[in-house]
């Protein structure tokens, strides 16, 4: 057993060390805290370590082991890992569509050289990878409608190429050296107590902040750009499922999975319903429409459910209303 030294996950409790121990990478984004407080619950808050190159709140940091750990840095990633023993990693780390193409060297750097690090790491020291992928690693030339797990995957951003990358790199690693890679394309992530930062999505999520401040909403995609989303509940609940399926079970490494899928028009609506004042205008952004223009309208998500019962709780309908009560629409 290791000696407890300055940090307080190191002095993990024998009945806890039966379960994996967890690195998240990027762990202050839209996903990691969440992620974060499901994998404590079901591991015990020592097992599971967030990371991330920014500085945390108190509150995060109070909550569970915090570490700064820098993927582009691969000797200190490799030192967190053997360090803390670490069994299973969640790579979120990743510029976003939208941010991505306008910072296409940091994109690449993070969302391709990071990937790497983590690659080797996890191949070396026999880790069970996640990575997240997305509706984003589909292009113009794919089936829109629905989209199935494996079509033509020709996207036009950075970011979409990178995940295109790393589902393919993944798969790769594990079929050559044996690495447990497992990989969900995410659709759209709807989420109360974090934000997205810099992706296609984001109008989304912004629309109920801006319901319950200001009662007006700038759209940025035309209102009938239909794509698919998921509340984040979902999301996180996939995502622990699938790293916990057992191997035989998964037919493949990279699903796709869905929810529910909608165009700002009928989100509005929805949203019109708990704040019936709601002004909304449009503004289109080229970039971000011409990248929606491009993603999976529908995504089939057939394989997951049949290979290891995926199953999403949350419709537009549910979707809404528990937004508003997270966010308090009566704060207004
Ligand atoms: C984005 O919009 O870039 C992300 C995504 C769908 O991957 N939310």
């Amino acid at each position: 057993r290791q000696v407890a030294s300055d940090a307080s996950f190191h002095s993990v409790s024998f009945s806890e060390s039966n379960h994996p121990r967890v690195l998240i990478t990027g762990g202050l984004g839209q996903l990691g805290v969440g992620l974060a407080k499901l994998l404590r619950k079901r591991f015990g808050k020592n097992n599971v370590i967030l990371s991330d190159i920014r500085k945390p709140t108190d509150n995060i940091f109070y909550s569970g082991p915090f570490i700064y750990s820098d993927i582009l840095d691969y000797k200190n990633l490799r030192e967190i890992v053997v360090n803390n023993r670490i069994t299973w990693l969640f790579h979120y780390s990743a510029l976003l569509s939208a941010v991505g193409e306008a910072n296409v060297p940091l994109a690449r750097a993070v969302n391709i050289t990071g990937l790497h690090n983590v690659l080797d790491i996890a191949a070396e020291h026999n880790l069970r990878l996640f990575v997240p992928s997305t509706i984003g690693a589909f292009g113009p030339t794919s089936p829109r409608d629905p989209t199935p797990d494996l079509c033509i995957q020709r996207p036009r951003t950075i970011y979409g190429v990178s995940k295109v990358h790393a589902e393919l790199m993944g798969e790769y690693y594990h079929y050559r050296y044996g690495l447990d890679f497992r990989c969900l394309r995410y659709p759209g992530i709807i989420s109360a107590d974090s934000q997205p930062g810099g992706g296609t999505t984001d109008y989304a999520v912004q629309i109920f902040h801006d319901a319950i401040k200001t009662g007006k909403f700038q759209c940025n995609l035309k209102p009938d750009t239909r794509l698919p989303m998921m509340y984040i509940d979902d999301c996180l609940k996939a995502t622990l499922e699938v790293m916990e399926a057992p191997a035989e079970a998964l037919s493949m490494r990279t699903y796709n999975i869905s929810a529910m899928s909608f165009a700002p028009e009928e989100l509005v609506q929805e949203v019109q319903k708990h704040v019936p004042e709601l002004q909304v205008t449009y503004s289109v952004d080229a970039v971000r429409q011409a990248i929606a223009d491009s993603w999976p309208m529908n995504f089939d998500d057939s394989n997951a459910r049949r290979d290891w019962g995926w199953k999403h709780d949350y419709d537009l309908p549910e979707l809404v209303t528990t937004m508003f009560s997270f966010l308090g629409s009566d704060s207004r």
